[in-house]
């Protein structure tokens, strides 16, 4: 076995790697790029190289340098985790020439799997199935569209160097095929350099089903069973599960024979999965294969109990595979989701920024977090957003569906947009609870899965304005008004305003405190709440329904999550001024400012202590506020306009006592 070795990645895969070769006892070297060089990846290691700036191009796909780095450090092997160098057949190859092993298959069978029409052709010949078609050499106009009459309508052309979909095309009948043809050529030559096109019959209603295969040097290949991946956006897969749901023994059988032929095929050695598409009628065709550990294996590692990154290891140092094929369990039911910096109701954009703050569920035998990140970290614009995976185990689907609920309702972040509820929507969705998985899944179920929710916004606004009474109150208590620090006095109900902006929607929220709890008022809308803060956690009952909310400010923002949504409200501090005795008549300015809210009309009578107009001034709102009940003969300005210190804001009367 090795005893260093260098992970050529960064993130959660270079955690997990280097995770499992400590407990092996290896030592890791790092790598890193300058974003990085705080990052979790880093401290993990027992040493680690800085490799360049930021972009990928600078730093982990510089494979000079990585390799300089593993002779320098003595590294004996490299780990490429997934992504930038794992499927480089350079790179594979200038490890080998310098004697550095790389923990991969061998450069050929990264070769073979380069090219879709001549992985097709090694598969045809070991009879692996593949989706009737044309992937012949064959490019001429005329042939391909008599081709095109044998495979049927709809059909499918592809890239044969394409990969994630780019440069697919569905033809849906004949008089298309011409124009849709000349389409995908000028596509797969501008994004892949070739345009060689392959033609398949296009199956509607697919499920992506991959098997996981190992392979060792002494001609042993096993599988470890299949995953279901059918829930995608735009080829980047979302929830990934094993084993796939409604799959008979046999199916799984014919389909890991079929992945393990594949793999033979090529001469294959170490992780590697076969993706295959599989049909509503139960058969299964050869996608591809992909040369390296996958994102999703820990689903695999769930259901099997195995560690995959050990299997690499010890197939890389030469070692035989570590279970014959009846050896390997199939136990239970896991799930992953991938959670994202992205914003799902902006098309998915990637976000970016700090993560101020982050709670993850408590990991245990049923719940895994793999992430390469921790609390204030920066999601930078350089790599994938992806902030962590999120893997449950449990003995069925149900239960496993049930746990996922549950953790992702623990998973709260704040500081950047996260995929969080997205995700929780698509748990909970009852055609993912019934299993109807295909690859439109999302697409399909666009409308229930994007729905905006109702009532929770305001309770959110609640819960957030009554963190910040909870906050500022010493005792952090219900009924405590005269300890608080607002000069409230007993026999006299305490009213505090709060102003919060959504979404640029501002919003006020006016808390009376009484002594056995508070009435909460928004608009017209007045609820009568107990509500407790221990650090983070605000326990709230709202008319009998008793919850509990974590609540988290940074900066100005406070940030309510209630089920897995997340409520950004930014908050002004509201001071209240010109409200007691001795200010009757000051209803002035008390300083330079604007006035950002007027709340009464002339001629409208008012209480004392009424809020009548709010001015904003460095940051920080003011209640101008009716010193004693009387009316409001005129307001002399409007929201928006600038007002100096100390000019007549309202003419105001006060009341003749009868
Ligand atoms: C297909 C197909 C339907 N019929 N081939 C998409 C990416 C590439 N690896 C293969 N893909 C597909 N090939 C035939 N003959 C549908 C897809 C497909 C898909 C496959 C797996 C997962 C998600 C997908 C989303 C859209 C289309």
């Amino acid at each position: 076995m090795f005893n260093k070795i260098l992970i050529a990645n960064r993130g959660e895969i270079a955690c997990r790697v280097i995770k499992t070769a400590h407990a092996m006892g290896i030592r890791c070297v790092a790598v890193y790029s300058e974003a990085d060089a705080n990052a979790r990846h880093v401290q993990m290691a027992d040493e680690a190289y800085l490799l360049g700036p930021a972009p990928s191009k600078a730093s982990y796909l510089r494979a000079d340098k990585i390799l300089e780095i593993a002779l320098k450090s003595g590294a004996q092997a490299i780990h490429p985790g997934y992504g930038f160098l794992s499927e480089n057949e350079d790179f594979a190859k200038q490890c080998a020439d310098a004697g550095v092993v790389f923990i991969g298959p061998p450069v050929s069978a990264i070769a073979a799997m380069g090219s879709k029409s001549a992985a097709k052709a090694i598969m045809q010949d070991a009879n692996v199935p593949l989706v009737p078609g044309y992937h012949g050499d064959n490019q001429d106009e005329s042939f391909l569209a008599e081709q095109a009459e044998q495979v049927g309508y709809p059909l499918l052309l592809k890239a044969a160097y394409g990969g994630g979909g780019k440069g697919m095309k569905v033809v849906w009948q004949q008089s298309e095929f011409l124009e849709q043809l000349q389409s995908a050529k000028r596509e797969a030559i501008n994004g892949f350099g070739n345009d060689k096109i392959l033609m398949e019959r296009y199956l509607t209603k697919p499920r992506h089903v991959e098997i996981q295969v190992f392979a060792d040097n002494f001609g042993n290949a096993v599988y470890l069973h299949e995953r279901d991946c059918s829930i995608q956006r735009r080829h980047q897969k979302v929830i990934e599960e094993a084993p796939a749901p409604n799959f008979s023994n046999e199916q799984r059988r014919a389909m890991g024979e079929a992945a393990v032929t594949a793999a033979k095929a090529i001469g294959y050695a170490g992780a590697g999965t076969v993706e295959f598409l599989f049909d509503e009628d139960g058969s299964f065709y050869f996608m591809e294969m992909n040369t390296r550990l996958q994102v999703e294996h820990p689903v695999t590692e769930m259901i099997t109990g195995q560690d995959l990154v050990k299997w690499q290891l010890l197939v890389a140092s030469g070692q035989p595979l570590p279970l014959t094929q009846a050896q390997i369990p199939l136990d239970g039911h896991a799930i992953e989701v991938r959670v994202y910096a992205e914003d799902p109701d902006n098309n998915f954009l990637p976000a970016t920024g700090k993560l101020t703050y982050l709670r993850q569920p408590d990991a245990n035998r049923h719940v895994r977090v793999d992430t390469g990140v921790v609390e204030n970290d920066e999601v930078s614009p350089f790599y994938d957003p992806m902030i962590a995976k999120l893997i449950v185990w449990d003995e069925s689907r149900d239960r496993a569906i049930a746990r996922m609920r549950r953790a992702l309702d623990d998973y709260r972040i704040a500081g950047v947009k996260t995929n969080l509820n997205f995700l929780t929507r698509l748990v909970e969705h009852p055609a993912f609870a019934a299993a109807e998985l295909d690859t439109h899944f999302i697409e399909h179920h666009q409308a229930t899965l994007f729905a905006p929710e109702q009532n929770e916004p305001t309770q959110a606004l609640i819960l957030a304005a009554l963190y910040l009474l909870l906050k500022r109150q010493p005792a952090q208590s219900v009924s405590t008004p005269w300890q608080s620090a607002l000069g409230w006095r007993i026999n006299e109900s305490a009213q505090v305003e709060f102003s919060l902006t959504q979404d640029e929607v501002n919003h006020r929220v006016v808390i009376t405190q009484q002594a056995n709890g508070f009435v909460v008022c928004v608009g017209d809308l007045c609820l009568q709440i107990s509500a407790q803060l221990q650090l983070d956690e605000l326990s709230a009952n709202i008319g009998g329904h008793q919850m509990r909310v974590r609540v988290n400010q940074a900066k100005d923002t406070v940030s309510v999550f209630i089920k897995q949504q997340r409520f950004d409200f930014e908050y002004k501090t509201t001071v209240e001024v010109a409200s007691t005795e001795d200010a009757a008549g000051s209803l002035k300015a008390p300083m330079n400012g604007t006035v950002v809210a007027v709340l009464v009309k002339a001629g409208q009578l008012v209480e004392a202590g009424q809020t009548l107009l709010v001015m904003e001034a460095m940051k920080m709102e003011y209640a101008i506020k009716a010193p004693t009940a009387g009316t409001v003969n005129a307001v002399f300005y409007a929201t928006g306009d600038l007002v100096k210190d100390g000019v007549e804001l309202v003419d105001f009367a006060a009341a003749t006592e009868a």
